[in-house]
């Protein structure tokens, strides 16, 4: 991690307990590079597959919004599937949903049982230590490229 997302980081970190009593939390400092009209300011971790028993994977990930707004996951692509969805879970029922919400200077946990993306129709066969490379499309801070590894049905 560079010095300056380091930085970025503990910013967030100070927001997300400050901004309980004041609002207007800034990240904005001297060093941001202003040329680039959309920073990235998303941070994904721990993203993998479980292995797949039928046709569709979900996938699971941590995603930080380093940022003082709130972003949104729009769109997911990858080349193990043409139809790659949201899901979130009610009442133990998956269904589709258009975006998710990743909120200002805080985290979104994608984990069995909740949030999801579904890759469904899976154009190949996946096995435990594959990595799948998957393009995530965020309003704010544009496509991240994130890879994906395929774990047993039991991991975390
Ligand atoms: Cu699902």
């Amino acid at each position: 991690m560079s010095r300056h997302a380091q930085s970025q980081k503990l910013i967030a970190a100070a927001c997300a307990g400050a901004t309980l009593l004041i609002t207007g939390c800034s990240t904005s400092n001297a060093s941001r590079n202003t040329e680039q009209p959309h920073p990235v300011t998303v941070t994904v971790a721990n993203s993998f597959i479980p292995k797949p028993i039928n046709g569709n994977a979900g996938g699971f990930m941590i995603i930080t919004n380093e940022s003082d707004t709130v972003d949104k996951l729009l769109e997911v692509k990858a080349d193990i599937s043409d139809d790659v969805q949201l899901h979130e879970t009610r009442d133990g029922k998956m269904q589709s949903v258009r975006a998710f919400d990743i909120p200002a200077a805080n985290s979104r946990s994608l984990s069995r049982g909740g949030d999801h993306v579904m890759f469904m129709n899976l154009k190949r066969d996946l096995n435990v230590g594959d990595n799948v490379q998957v393009h995530l499309i965020f309003e704010k801070s544009g496509p991240v490229d994130v890879t994906f590894d395929v774990r047993e049905r039991t991991s975390r």
